[in-house]
């Protein structure tokens, strides 16, 4: 017999855009139940992403999970590119956008979140098995079926949201003449690091006919680097001391003259990809986060989107529960791929900018160097960088 629950809102998926969103929801009063297939501690363990947009920094602190982050992350007004061998520069979003970003680890705020759930008492389901389903999503009672430890259990409720990132089934419950798919692969990957070093004090991406490196940070003690590898690259074949050898080999001598190196306690390979699936809502199941767009790294967006999916789905959430009005709910679609497209199209911009493509020549190289120098040199080039890097503002 399955064990059936009831409750305003189902989550599946409790990274940061389900926990996220269950707990805005709690602080306005709403019921909600996360379903998530991984243990706890794996998700606390995962190592991602590293900068936060200033919308995102805002939104964390008006919820109050952003004490740690203000206490331990930094704040940052300029990254910088290198180029040519020789070439560095940096462009100011503080001068160019009158925006900031922080460096604070994405599995922080995992953390953060997860603390705020255990003192707000909301209720999850962790290690779920991967036969999470989504029922009757076009009614007004749809619900989501999961066993976990050999038992059935059925969650009916008013909304069901896929938070299940972009391997999650939510997105596969919309009709395929519904959903559609934009999707393109990358011919490479990024290689990451972290180690227990004092980062730079600036983040750095360098375009090199190396390939691809970039040079983060998770705070005074512990550095994130990363280089682009080709795609059947496994961590095996990349000793600490050939990342290091290649990593240094990526920047200008002034960077890397300045990278303290030493023993790495991560390394993982990540495959780039752009993807949008739209609508993000079909009858009342709705998408937010990796569930309904991926993003490559390389402009820090994919976290900072799923944040702001966030903000859009909890406004119209709550305005339709708590005041039975659904202007915001029925627009959240629109508003957020809005803001996907831009970040999307930003993403992938800076991805052709900065990587070496496997058929590339001379003649692209020198283009993409071209292309930096005038940036390097243009007030109009620097402020249309930095006014993408910090990000849209979340439309009110
Ligand atoms: P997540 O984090 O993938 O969480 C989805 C959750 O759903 C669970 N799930 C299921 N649960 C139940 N049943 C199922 N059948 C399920 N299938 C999946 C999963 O276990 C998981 O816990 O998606 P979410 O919440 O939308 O968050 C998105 C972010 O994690 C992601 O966009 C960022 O990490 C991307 N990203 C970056 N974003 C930034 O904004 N700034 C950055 O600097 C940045 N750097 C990065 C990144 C991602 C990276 N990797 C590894 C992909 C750097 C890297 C290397
Ligand atoms: C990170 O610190 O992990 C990071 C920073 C910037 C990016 C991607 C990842 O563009």
């Amino acid at each position: 017999m399955a064990e059936t629950l009831s409750t305003q809102v189902a989550i599946v998926g409790a990274g940061p855009a389900g926990s996220l969103l269950s707990l805005i929801l709690h602080q306005a009063g709403i019921d909600s139940i996360m379903v998530e297939r991984q243990s706890r501690e794996h998700v606390l363990s995962r190592i991602r992403a590293g900068v936060l947009e200033w919308g995102t920094v805002e939104l964390l602190r008006r919820h109050g999970i952003g004490e740690r982050m203000d206490r331990e992350g930094h704040v940052h007004t300029e990254t910088g590119i290198s180029y040519g061998g020789d070439q560095l520069f940096y462009f100011d979003i503080g001068a160019h956008a009158n925006s900031a970003f922080m460096s604070y680890g994405q599995t922080e705020i995992q953390k953060d979140l997860y603390d705020a759930h255990d003192a707000a008492g909301t209720v999850a389901y962790y290690d779920v098995d991967d036969d999470v389903a989504f029922h009757d999503v076009t009614t007004s009672r749809p619900s989501v079926t999961f066993t976990r430890h050999g038992q059935d259990h059925r969650i009916e409720a008013d909304y069901v949201v896929g938070c299940d990132g972009f391997h999650g089934p939510a997105k596969n419950a919309i009709p395929s003449d519904v959903l559609r798919r934009y999707e393109k692969t990358y011919p490479f990957g990024w290689l990451g690091i972290l180690s227990e070093t004092p980062p730079l004090e600036h983040l750095i991406y360098a375009n090199s006919s190396r390939g691809f490196a970039l040079a983060s940070q998770r705070n005074p003690m512990l550095s994130r680097y990363y280089v682009q590898c080709p795609l059947d690259d496994t961590v095996d074949q990349w000793s600490d001391e050939r990342f290091w050898d290649e990593l240094l080999a990526r920047f200008p001598d002034s960077v890397s003259s300045q990278i303290v190196t030493g023993p790495s306690i991560e390394k993982s390979i990540a495959p780039l990809r752009s993807f949008v699936a739209e609508p993000m809502r079909y009858g009342n199941l709705f998408l937010a986060g990796d569930a309904a767009h991926i993003v490559p790294p390389t402009g820090a967006k994919g976290l900072n989107l799923a944040v702001s999916d966030v903000f859009y789905l909890s406004r119209g959430l709550i305005q339709q529960i708590n005041e039975r009005d659904s202007h915001y709910l029925d627009c959240y679609s629109e508003m957020a791929l809005r803001r996907v497209w831009a970040a999307v199209r930003f993403s992938w911009w800076l991805t052709g900018l900065l990587h070496r493509f496997p058929e590339q020549t001379e003649i692209d190289q020198r283009l993409q160097e071209a292309e930096l120098t005038y940036i390097q040199h243009s007030a109009k080039g620097q402020a249309a960088i930095s006014e993408q890097y910090a990000g849209m503002p979340f439309e009110r």
